[in-house]
């Protein structure tokens, strides 16, 4: 589950990057120096593991993470994404899209002016371009092997045309078929992509960045880049202190996680044991036994059945054993469709 983090120079990556993580990653001031890549692994805030936790007192808790990957972002001259880059994001599911919205005469722009529409495009395009290449590429080769009349082939030619014509295909371009055919060459413009508007203390009008992406069917979300890297270095009880100053009831953190959460399309099951209670994540419409294998591979292979409870009915029942007698357990087979929030025991046999 990994989550790459692009944008123009100086947009305000990396303080979005230490603002989600609570790392200290440098930040840069043009110092020209070499970049690193800055990795970091993030719990999803989850209340329903603290209610969990009430009742099984385990020895560990674990949030379900996410993994962030804040990119070194360099271009080459024909204004595609660097080939290093590239291979980075193709292995990401998500790419987060970092804007600068926020005037500071103090950090440069490479463009003079400030426009987050205009950066959009800038790096849309470049994904688009990369993906035109692979697709090209491809479509080459099939031609040469004789197989115009391949199902890839057409799929390829949509893509490729639609890339051409300097679009971006936004989700849902590619039906479910069509988009497990062309799985293979991880897309980016066929990931899901959040976009980032760094608002800054003084911002810039970002209004018309809000309708395009509104069009583009993307999802957008404000911050105000330093002062939340600030307020994520404090510790939990000042922060919470400093947001109800603010009048905000979460920090940006937490609230971009979920978003990140539900751009991915993810839901998270529950395991609650006096050893550990714990939340995993799991793709929405995804079966028991796959949530079974996220757990162990044994658990998938030797699958047998689920018991599977809803989590506040199970804190509502005060344990297994309660909630069993008051017939809350269900029993379900491979193919149930775990839900966001259920709690699974996985019975199995190797
Ligand atoms: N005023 C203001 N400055 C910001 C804000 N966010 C970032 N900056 C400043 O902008 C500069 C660049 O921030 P970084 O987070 O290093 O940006 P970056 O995109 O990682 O930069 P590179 O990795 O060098 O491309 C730093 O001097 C930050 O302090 C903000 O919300 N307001
Ligand atoms: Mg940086």
């Amino acid at each position: 589950m990994e989550t790459g983090i692009i944008g123009l120079p100086l947009s305000g990556k990396t303080t979005i990057f230490n603002t989600l993580t609570g790392q200290d990653a440098q930040v840069s001031g043009y110092t020209g120096g070499k970049k690193r890549v800055n990795l970091a692994e993030v719990e999803v805030p989850d209340p329903r593991l603290e209610a969990l936790n009430k009742i099984f007192k385990p020895k560990k808790s674990r949030a379900a993470v996410v993994l962030i990957k804040d990119l070194q972002v360099d271009f080459t001259p024909q204004g595609g994404l660097a080939g290093s880059v590239l291979g980075e994001l193709r292995h990401c599911e998500a790419i987060i899209i970092i804007l600068r919205a926020f005037l500071d005469e103090s950090v440069p722009h490479t463009l003079e002016e400030i426009n987050p529409l205009q950066d959009l495009h800038t790096i849309l395009d470049s994904l688009v371009f990369s993906d035109y290449e692979v697709a090209e590429k491809r479509l080459e080769r099939l031609i040469k092997e004789g197989k115009k009349k391949s199902r890839e082939y057409l799929v390829l030619h949509k893509l490729s045309e639609k890339f051409a014509s300097g679009g971006y295909t936004g989700p849902g371009f590619l039906n479910p078929d069509e988009e497990k055919l062309v799985s293979g060459f991880a897309f980016l413009t066929l990931k899901p992509l959040i976009v980032v508007a760094n608002s800054g203390e003084n911002p810039v009008e970002i209004e018309p960045l809000e309708k395009e992406v509104e069009s583009l069917q993307l999802a957008l979300f404000t911050i105000s880049g330093q002062l939340e890297m600030e307020i994520a270095k404090l510790s939990d009880e000042d922060q919470k202190d400093f947001l109800a100053e603010l009048g905000l009831e979460e920090s940006a953190k937490n609230r971009f996680l979920r978003q990140l959460y539900s751009t991915l399309n993810l839901i998270s099951y529950l395991t609650a044991s006096e050893k550990e209670v714990r939340a995993w994540s799991l793709n929405r419409g995804e079966s028991a036994l796959k949530a079974a294998g996220k757990i162990h591979s044994d658990l998938e292979k030797g699958f047998i059945r689920a018991e599977v409870i809803y989590w506040e009915e199970l804190i509502a029942a005060g344990g297994y054993a309660q909630a069993k007698k008051a017939g809350k357990l269900r029993l379900e087979g491979k193919d149930y469709i775990v839900k966001d929030g259920d709690v699974l025991i996985i019975l199995f046999n190797v």
